[in-house]
């Protein structure tokens, strides 16, 4: 109660949902060792899964600041014989150093520079995604290059350019790997910096020797979250969410939802393309999610799953005139693209391939790239959880799900994990079985927040038994609501010195 006769000050958290319940900020770096296990992890399961959270250091200098915009704070679980052991570390950035040096935020809105209170020379959060290639962990936001992290301490390298041969300013958070040829496929946007409509796309070798750089113009400055690979060619799908430099210099946020622009998707030839070779082909103007697969069909025309809505998913940017939609209206159904690259006719149509309300889509990272079966996605039904009961705990400003399927996208048939009334899933991993096992025959592993103890939870799924978990694994500690995550397993780990 005395709490209630003191003003908050500046060094609380403001009382927004984002910011609240599950999703105060946890802000923990450190290490637990066995984690309790209820059930049995399968001993086969060896390796480790990294994931990041955006976890504020300090309390913004602007209220209402979107989940997005905090610090990344990376979680890394090792999987040992049928032990787990866990570990947490922020990304030393340089705006993460400098703040911690001042003791107080000094960084502005997001991806908003003119409302920082320093010069920063870089000023990403890499809170994004942590994905591992060539002996390097990198922690990536979309506005600036990789940061490298220790893959066993979690110590931060620096920032990554490879090897100088980085020849823009961003790097996106959702980089692929071609299972045939090994090499990572990449792009950044916003290339040239804030406002800029150029598209830099990048081809590494499995050694990290950039074999293809290719510069394009967008025909608008949309943000391009997450990108799809086929074995000849490259899809980028523009969110109508754009961007103006001047609105960014009166202090207003980078993207304003454009409900008047069409869903444009670039595609490029993966190989010795020039800048000019790119399509923009058109779709209704919606809203892309991340994308599950795509892959050339025997005709040679390019199939391209992914969820798909036709409202402002991040609601906390709205359009010109304010407006937003309710997020608890929102429904992304899993939709395929079907596009002749050859084709000079640039509207495109959609099929509904599952309708349900999904992301998060996870596949057989084998099959990435491929004709493929198999997708791991969560599932949002919202009669089967308690909202009365968990809402005053549940904080907001993410969209929450309640269950995962494995999903069948040939067939639509779909088989399903819930956890009961009060928990809801993070995005999940897929570790293979085996080398040699089938496509999708294995695990999948998320983090599941329990509203009940406040506390996070490891559910392991073996993908042949969907509907029941074989192991619970109980954190001492509460891991607000991440982005994206990776397995790596054990014998990828060894091969770092
Ligand atoms: C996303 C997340 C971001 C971001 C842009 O999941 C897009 C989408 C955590 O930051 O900056
Ligand atoms: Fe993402």
């Amino acid at each position: 109660m005395a709490g209630h006769m003191l003003t908050r000050g500046p060094k609380a958290f403001e009382e927004v949902p984002q910011l609240s319940g599950f999703m105060k900020p946890c802000r923990y770096e450190g290490e637990v060792r066995n984690l309790e296990v209820i059930g049995q992890i399968p001993k086969e399961i060896n390796g480790t899964f990294y994931r990041v959270m955006p976890d504020p250091q300090f309390p913004s200098r602007f209220s209402n600041d979107p989940w997005f915009n905090g610090d990344g704070n990376v979680s890394a679980f090792r999987f040992e014989d049928g032990s787990i052991h866990f570990k947490q570390r922020y990304v030393r950035t340089e705006k993460f150093l400098r703040e911690r040096e001042a003791g107080k935020a000094l960084g502005g809105k997001y991806r908003n520079k003119y409302t920082d209170a320093v010069a920063f020379t870089v000023r990403t959060t890499a809170n994004t995604n942590i994905f591992y290639f060539n002996g390097k962990l990198l922690a990536i936001k979309e506005d600036a290059p990789p940061y490298s992290m220790d893959p066993k301490t979690l110590e931060t390298e620096g920032l990554y350019d490879f090897n100088g041969q980085l020849p823009c300013t961003t790097f996106t958070a959702h980089p692929k790997i071609d299972p045939t040829t090994n090499e990572l496929v990449c792009f950044g946007y916003e290339a040239k910096g804030d406002g800029t409509p150029d598209v830099c796309y990048m081809s590494v070798s499995p050694d990290g020797q950039f074999n293809e750089t290719v510069w394009m113009v967008a025909p608008v400055v949309a943000m391009i979250h997450d990108f799809a690979v086929t074995e000849n060619w490259v899809l980028f799908p523009l969110i109508p969410h754009t961007c103006d430099v001047e609105r960014m210099k009166n202090g207003g946020d980078h993207w304003q939802w454009d409900p008047t622009i069409p869903f444009y998707i670039g595609v490029l030839p993966r190989r010795g393309a020039k800048g000019t070779d790119v399509k923009w082909f058109r779709a209704p103007n919606s809203f892309p999610g991340h994308t599950a697969n795509a892959y050339e069909d025997e005709s040679g025309n390019l199939i391209f799953d992914l969820p798909c809505s036709r409202q402002n998913v991040f609601w906390w940017w709205p359009d010109a005139e304010g407006n937003a939609p309710n997020p608890m209206d929102i429904r992304d159904p899993m939709v395929r693209f079907t596009i002749d690259p050859r084709s000079d006719n640039l509207d495109i149509t959609s099929e509904v391939i599952a309708n349900v309300d999904c992301e998060f889509p996870r596949i057989d990272d084998r099959w990435a790239t491929k004709d493929y079966t198999y997708c791991f996605v969560l599932t949002m039904d919202a009669k089967l959880t308690d909202f009365a009961a968990i809402s005053p705990q549940m904080g907001g400003g993410f969209p929450p799900y309640n269950g995962i399927a494995k999903l069948n996208v040939k067939s639509g048939q779909m088989v399903s994990y819930f956890a009961g009334s009060k928990r809801l899933f993070q995005e999940p991993i897929f570790i293979p079985r085996s080398d040699s096992a089938p496509e999708g025959d294995g695990y999948v592993v998320m983090l599941v927040n329990n509203y009940e103890t406040m506390a996070s939870e490891l559910h392991i799924l073996d993908t042949n038994n969907f509907e029941k978990a074989v192991a619970i694994v109980n954190l001492p500690l509460r891991l607000r609501h991440g982005l994206h995550g990776n397995w790596v397993a054990k014998q990828e780990l060894d091969l770092v010195v």
